[in-house]
């Protein structure tokens, strides 16, 4: 039944049971009654629901509230239960009232109402839901002592920051009735407001007969401003960024849970190789400021490009996959940005730290390394790769996620149209040699990388040459989107969007930890099916493309 007609009966049916006998004496007494399909009392009634009168507002809603006790469920009387906390009356002559739900003297948190009364004295509208027959409902043994119940809330509270927030005033603590899926408790609605460590405006409901937490939730939201800022290419863009006060930071709140880009303070690289708890020390650094949301000074660059290519990487995801961040849960994005002393690398730092890591580069063989988009695409498809075939970073699994994330790197610039190639790391690789990059995909031998199976370098060395065997790979998502012939097979070019999608679902649904080379293409071959079909001409290029390398 649709909630309409199921409201229509339910007044129908009410205004039969309570009105009719008394039909011949209130012959114009109307009633349209919304009710709460999980609480049973009235969510919202309007109507002409009482007579004219001279009655003053109050009184006139008061009275009809005692008429109808067994519909609204409240305790004792409408005096006792309703505190009026607010009354006017506006242009139309209309007197509207605020009314807030107690019992005993205690109020029941968020059951507030409004009644309307129009000039004649009639009451047209009463809003709200009563929590009802709180007599019955409520355990009366309360034990926790208000001071004790601050404490189990700010205990929770400081736990769950890295610093202490500091109260932009003091904490206060109430006695409510806290209602929670339709059971109702003796609370303590513990408020705390701070700016810091992150704007924070929590509500703890503490039970007063057992000490648990009801519930908690933060009611403050999130400012965003958009500010500009000067690229490590020198070029300006638009920044989301957080304003609190005079303070802006980069951190965008437009993005799933956000992204965060934090000033590494070039503190040595050497950390790396310490326990996670000294690394922890350092990591992920302060949170990026600004005076002004101009974010054009040159120390700013590595960390502008840090945040705004992170943000296409996300809306990258999401608009071809759907992926909301790389949980696909809106996980938080974070970056640090000046990692390092002169540092030639990038990277993603998973469990327990779960960011990313720029250097700055040595200034000639390198610029800062967020300065390129591949880069950023080619660390978040690190975390997406972590979350789902969490490829193993050593040989052959390892250099497939190394390939994952540069062919993810490759697509990404092409869906943003940012200088589209398929070349690694162009943008920032020795800045006075110009057409060089770190990898290619088109011929990974420009660039020391095998581009076929018979080639595969067999090292300890880089976890097994995932940099390196990465080529292989690399090699045969180019021919399988553009074609071309290669050690003597021919293959077939199927697209950047295919590719995406088939390497997509490769390595999301496929692939696993221990994965091979020749896995890999089963994985290929299976995807292109699911998509295309099993006799379509995408299947044929898969296998094409993984002949050509030499992978069967
Ligand atoms: S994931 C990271 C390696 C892990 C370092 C952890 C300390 C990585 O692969 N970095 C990329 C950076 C990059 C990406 C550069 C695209 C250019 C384009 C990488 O390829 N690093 C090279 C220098 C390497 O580590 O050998
Ligand atoms: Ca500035
Ligand atoms: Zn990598
Ligand atoms: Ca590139």
């Amino acid at each position: 039944m649709n909630k309409k007609f199921l409201a229509v009966c339910l007044s129908l049916c009410l205004v039969l049971a309570i009105f009719i006998p008394q039909a011949s004496a209130k012959p114009d007494i109307f009633e349209k009654i919304n009710k709460s399909e999980r609480t049973s009392t009235p969510e919202f009634v309007s109507g002409k629901l009482t007579e004219k009168s001279d009655k003053k507002p109050k009184d006139v809603l008061f009275g009809y509230l005692n008429g109808k006790k067994d519909v609204f469920k409240f305790t004792e009387t409408a005096e006792s239960d309703f505190v009026v906390l607010d009354e006017f009356v506006d242009d139309l002559g209309y007197t509207h009232l605020r009314l807030q739900q107690e019992f005993k003297g205690t109020p029941v948190y968020g059951r507030t109402f409004t009644a309307h009364i129009d000039s004649s004295g009639v009451l047209t509208a009463f809003s709200g839901t009563v929590a009802p027959e709180l007599d019955k409902k409520l355990k009366q043994d309360k034990k926790v002592k208000k001071k004790e119940a601050f404490s189990i809330a700010e205990e929770d509270l400081i736990s769950s920051f890295s610093d202490s927030p500091s109260y932009i005033m003091d904490p206060t603590t109430e006695e409510v009735i806290y209602v929670k899926d339709d059971e109702s408790h003796y609370a303590f609605h513990v408020n705390f407001k701070f700016l810091y460590p992150e704007l924070g405006d929590w509500s703890y409901f503490v039970d007063a007969v057992t000490g648990d937490i009801l519930d908690k939730f933060n009611q403050s939201f999130k400012i965003n401003s958009v500010g500009t800022g000067t690229g490590v290419l020198g070029d300006v863009k638009s920044l989301n960024t957080d304003q609190q006060g005079s303070t802006y930071y980069l951190q965008d709140n437009t993005r799933g849970d956000g992204i965060l880009t934090y000033d590494g303070e070039n503190v040595s690289q050497n950390i790396l190789n310490r326990p996670i708890r000294i690394i922890q020390r350092y990591l992920p650094g302060n949170l990026w400021s600004d005076t002004d949301n101009i974010f054009n000074d040159s120390y700013d660059a590595a960390a502008v490009d840090a945040h705004y290519y992170a943000g296409l990487v996300y809306d990258y995801y999401m608009d071809q996959f759907n992926r909301d961040s790389f949980d696909n849960q809106g996980a938080a994005i974070k970056s640090t940005v000046h990692f390092g002393q002169n540092y030639n690398n990038a990277g993603w730092l998973g469990e327990p730290l779960n960011q990313m890591m720029y250097g700055d580069g040595d200034g000639v063989n390198w610029l800062p390394f967020s300065g390129s988009f591949d880069v950023i695409a080619h660390e978040i498809t690190h975390a997406v790769t972590d979350r789902t075939a969490n490829l193993i970073y050593q040989n052959e699994s390892g250099a497939m996620n190394e390939a994952m994330s540069d062919i993810f790197g490759v697509l990404a610039e092409f869906w943003a149209g940012l200088d589209p190639d398929w070349l690694m790391g162009e943008d920032i690789y020795t800045p006075t040699i110009s057409g060089d990059a770190l990898r290619s995909f088109s011929d990974p031998t420009l660039f020391d990388q095998p581009d076929h199976y018979s080639d595969y370098l067999n090292t300890t060395a880089d976890y097994g040459g995932v940099h390196t065997n990465s080529g292989i790979i690399n090699k045969a998502a180019y021919l399988l989107s553009e074609g071309g012939n290669h050690s003597g097979v021919a293959v077939n070019g199927i697209g950047i969007d295919k590719i995406g999608d088939i390497f997509y679902r490769s390595l999301t649904q496929y692939l696993t930890e221990s994965s091979t080379f020749s896995q890999l293409r089963s994985a290929a071959e299976q995807s292109a099916a699911d998509l295309y079909g099993s006799n379509s001409s995408e299947v044929t290029s898969v296998q094409q493309a993984f002949d050509a390398v030499g992978i069967n």
